[in-house]
């Protein structure tokens, strides 16, 4: 049997990329839903792994079973770091981008350096705890490009080798976001630490 993990958030994007990457190492993702739960943990923390860490612990106590939940966020250098943990909250829903956009109008090119960062907490079945990170460098573009991903996707310009390109993260498929994304960084991280192979259930 596949190793089951539930996945605790409620962000539709991130929950179709976690499954892709996690099912293709061997795991059998379960969305909350599926799981039969109902939850939306309260993010009181200041760090990425601070909420991770709450949001996996919850929904390991409601279900006593393996959990991994996914805190993640842009930061932008020139905001000082922001909207970092409040990537989720940093205005109302569709005006996020703007006020990036928006805060960031006079700022030149070179000075628009920015990255995603992505915590995973992944507790098994005897509540081990383990966090993995990963992150994704890349630019502020001056608009919204692509139409593929979620959230700031259309305007993060990823790097290639070290160098932007002008190609947002919103403008590549799936595979090739979840192969340079900081959330695919940090999910092969935990998959390589599991070492799950087909028919191997055991604990971290
Ligand atoms: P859960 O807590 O239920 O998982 P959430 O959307 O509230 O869902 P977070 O608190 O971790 O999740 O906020 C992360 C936000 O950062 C997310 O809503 C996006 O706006 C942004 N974000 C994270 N990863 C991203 C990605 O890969 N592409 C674009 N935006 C991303």
């Amino acid at each position: 049997m596949k190793k089951q993990i539930i996945a605790a958030t409620n962000n539709k994007g991130k929950l179709a990329e976690i499954k892709k990457i996690l099912e293709l190492h061997g795991f059998t993702v379960l969305s909350l839903a599926q799981a039969g739960i109902d939850a939306d943990p309260e993010e009181t923390g200041t760090t990425f792994e601070e909420n991770a860490r709450i949001k996996a612990r919850e929904i390991y106590r409601i279900a006593k079973k393996p959990v991994i939940a996914d805190d993640s966020g842009l930061e932008v250098d020139y905001l000082n770091g922001e909207p970092g943990v409040y990537s989720a909250r940093y205005a109302e829903p569709g005006k996020r981008r703007e006020k990036v956009l928006e805060k960031l109008k006079d700022v030149p090119y070179e000075k628009r350096t920015a990255r995603f960062v992505c915590c995973i907490c992944y507790i098994d079945e005897k509540g081990n705890e383990k966090v993995f990170r990963g992150v994704c460098e890349g630019k502020i573009g001056f608009e919204n490009k692509g139409q593929n991903g979620f959230g700031y996707d259309p305007i993060f310009e990823v790097s290639i080798d070290g160098k932007p390109c002008g190609v947002t993260l919103a403008m590549l498929t799936e595979e090739e976001k979840n192969a340079i994304s900081h959330r695919g960084e940090a999910l092969r991280r935990l998959a390589e630490t599991i070492a799950v192979k087909e028919g191997n259930t055991e604990d971290v």
